[in-house]
């Protein structure tokens, strides 16, 4: 069904209330939700840092007796359940809201069409699906933590002119600029974590923090993937592991003789005092990592490197979204090679927008949710 022009509009407010706080609400999804009277918006809400309250409360809360015969519009169904907080199709019925217009049914089991099927038994009229795919966009962590039980999985990269994410033998290199690498740390500031390879860890020896003023209270859980746990311990992640989370993922090591385990403790025994949580695992294949990192509540992962983790995720077809950045610097000789680039994208990933910054580009790619 084609929503009509003011659905659209509204629905459209309320989805950009919603990502104002994308990756601060974990596990619960950021919703927004507009209240709208005689076609003016008089309440706003998007769901609280940390969860809670929910959207709802808090827009009919500002429109107070204005809600009475008003339309609401929500970018997911409304809670039907009593959680940490009443539901929030109670609210919505108890305040004489008129219409309810949804972008996406919830399909948190406790609620999965039980809200609108009590706003309707209330008598009032419910529409959904309205921008769903626009809706579905903003609320994509949420849902495939629900649905899929992993984290949605971004690849970021950045590559020089000639294709390249990094020389041989050289640690971080600078391949785009300023404006980009800002966009990038507005990126972390929204995600739940971010995953490197141990590979990276060495050479870069990277932070992997947002540092941008205004932003750096929020820094994403850091994760290592680290099969022998050979992360140094006087590399800046470990340093900095009492102040910004740090995971490092081992696989079981290698039980040659005794003295090879005695080291693998050593490392683990040292690590722990530094206050990094190690996990171990089988093995760092993405079907077996990403299901423990949404046990753990992480609804959003990028992967940032290098070629070899990225590739592991990519084979496996677990990356959502793929951020390329482009700067215009050529590397040439010795530059390690994207394992993706625009003209060799992998099958199923659509183009979904181009952004400029300077000399730098971003083109995102994403796969249907
Ligand atoms: C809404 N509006 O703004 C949000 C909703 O742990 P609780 O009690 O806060 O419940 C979490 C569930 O509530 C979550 O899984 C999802 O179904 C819903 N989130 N619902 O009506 C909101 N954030
Ligand atoms: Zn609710």
């Amino acid at each position: 069904m084609s929503a009509s022009e003011d659905d659209a509009r509204f629905m459209q407010e309320a989805i950009r209330l919603g990502l104002l706080h994308l990756g601060q609400t974990s596990t619960n999804p950021s919703v927004g939700c507009v209240i709208v009277r005689d076609r003016q918006i008089v309440g706003r809400g998007v769901t609280a840092v940390g969860g809670r309250p929910h959207a709802e409360p808090q827009a009919l809360a500002e429109a107070g007796e204005l809600a009475r015969g008003a339309i609401a519009y929500v970018t997911l169904e409304p809670c039907s359940h009593h959680g940490k907080t009443p539901p929030c199709a109670e609210a919505l019925i108890a305040c004489g809201v008129g219409r309810v217009v949804i972008s996406v049914t919830d399909p948190d089991p406790r609620v999965s069409g039980r809200g609108i099927a009590m706003l309707r038994d209330a008598g009032i009229e419910v529409e959904a699906g309205v921008l769903e795919d626009e809706g579905k966009r903003s609320l994509a962590a949420y849902l495939t933590r629900q649905t899929k039980n992993r984290p949605y999985v971004t690849l970021k990269l950045a590559i020089s002119a000639d294709g390249m994410i990094g020389k041989k033998g050289e640690g971080q290199i600078a391949i785009t600029g300023p404006a980009a690498r800002a966009d990038v740390q507005k990126l972390r500031a929204e995600t739940d974590a971010i995953l490197v390879g141990i590979g990276t860890a060495i050479a870069d020896d990277p932070l992997l923090t947002v540092r941008t003023p205004g932003l750096e209270i929020r820094s994403p859980i850091r994760i290592v993937l680290d099969e022998e746990l050979s992360l140094p311990l006087d590399s800046k992640l470990v340093a900095t592991a009492k102040q910004v989370p740090l995971i490092v993922v081992a696989t079981e090591p290698p039980r040659f003789d005794e003295s090879e385990d005695k080291t693998f403790l050593a490392r683990r025994v040292a690590l722990d005092q530094a206050g990094v949580e190690v996990v171990q695992c089988n093995s760092n294949r993405p079907d077996e990592l990403l299901p423990a990192l949404a046990s753990r509540g992480i609804s959003s992962l990028i992967v940032e490197g290098g070629a070899r983790t990225a590739k592991l995720f990519l084979d496996a077809g677990y990356v959502d979204r793929i951020l390329l950045y482009q700067g215009p610097a050529v590397i040439g000789q010795g530059g390690i090679e994207s394992p993706v680039t625009k003209t060799d994208m992998p099958s199923g990933f659509l183009h979904r927008r181009t952004v400029t910054f300077r000399d730098d580009r971003l083109d995102e790619y994403e796969r249907e949710l």
